[in-house]
């Protein structure tokens, strides 16, 4: 009996075009390859947003309160919450992340750092729906997903994830998302092709990942990264091309690639901050405020019910 993970890898491989989903691009050193991008000089989003978070946080901290429970799906190593947790001293902070272990460590630290504040690590994941412990203090609940992660999310999947977290904050409670704007796309296609080639190490990483999975018997060697900004769907797409005709076995199964055929690894969508308040709205947040830096690059959003 296989994990449910490795049908839906295995499904994905057998699809034409070829698809493997971004959340496997974040193996050991899949993170640590994403922490060297957040470093890049092409890759703005990270300090674009750090910066927002710098300039306006005393506004942003006016406008959500102190003393709220502080809720970060994906929190990994906690270090936005961070900065965060140092402008709106929140009474608790709840960690969430698929992998508990990593977390477990980083809310830890969180929690030496702000002896104040109740830190807490939740295994799970916010595409899911998440159950939050039963004791939690009595306060309001701001929910911060920064980074833009929504942008990993299609518009349908993402108002399902913005309807979830509106859930969590209840009537009392916010949202706090960072979101990528749309912009020259020469900036954009950098941002996810570096003169460096890291990215292009992530993209491929992820084959080394999934041959762990599954079984498989990619090589990095027969692949090439591919990164573009798709106008139309107002997302940059990473795929992964195949540089000569190969073929991939795993147990129980195989596919070939013709040279130049691809696999789609990740969109990142670039939602115009309207069109983004648009979807907080059906999501059931009604109202929003948005912090952005001169370039209009990135948003930090505050959205209520
Ligand atoms: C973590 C999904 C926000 O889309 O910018 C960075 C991932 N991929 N470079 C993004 C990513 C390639 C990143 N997110």
């Amino acid at each position: 009996m296989h994990e449910p993970r490795h049908a839906e890898i295995i499904e994905g491989l057998s699809r034409t075009p070829a698809r493997i989903s971004p959340k496997y691009f974040y193996d050991e050193r899949g993170s640590q390859l994403f922490e060297a991008i957040t470093q890049l000089p092409e890759y703005y989003p990270t300090r674009t947003e750090h910066a927002i978070l710098e300039q306006y946080g005393p506004e942003i901290a006016r406008a959500v309160g102190s003393g709220c429970t502080l809720i970060e799906p994906g929190a990994g190593s906690c270090a936005k919450a961070a900065v965060l947790c140092g402008l709106i001293a929140p009474r608790c902070f709840v960690g969430v992340d698929i992998s508990a272990d990593y977390l477990t460590e980083s809310v830890q630290r969180l929690g030496a750092r702000f002896p104040g504040m109740d830190a807490r690590a939740l295994g799970g994941d916010i595409t899911r729906g998440i159950h939050l412990p039963d004791d939690l203090p009595v306060a309001p609940r701001l929910v911060f997903y920064p980074g833009s992660s929504i942008g990993n999310f299609d518009p349908p999947s993402a108002l399902a994830l913005l309807r979830q977290m509106r859930a969590l904050a209840r009537s009392d409670g916010g949202l706090l998302i960072g979101i990528d704007l749309p912009k020259e796309v020469s900036v954009l296609e950098a941002a996810y092709d570096d003169a460096q080639g890291v990215t292009a190490q992530f993209n491929i990483n992820v084959l080394a990942h999934i041959n762990r999975l599954i079984g498989s018997d990619f090589e990095a060697d027969d692949w090439q990264h591919r990164a573009f900004f798709n106008t139309e769907e107002s997302r940059i797409e990473m795929h992964l091309e195949a540089c000569a005709p190969v073929q991939v076995r795993w147990p129980g199964g195989a596919r070939t690639f013709a040279a130049g055929e691809r696999i789609h690894t990740e969109n990142s969508y670039k939602y115009p901050l309207d069109r983004f308040c648009d979807l907080l709205a059906q999501a059931g947040f009604s109202r929003a405020r948005a912090w952005q830096d001169a370039r209009g690059w990135f948003a930090v959003v505050h959205a209520q019910p």
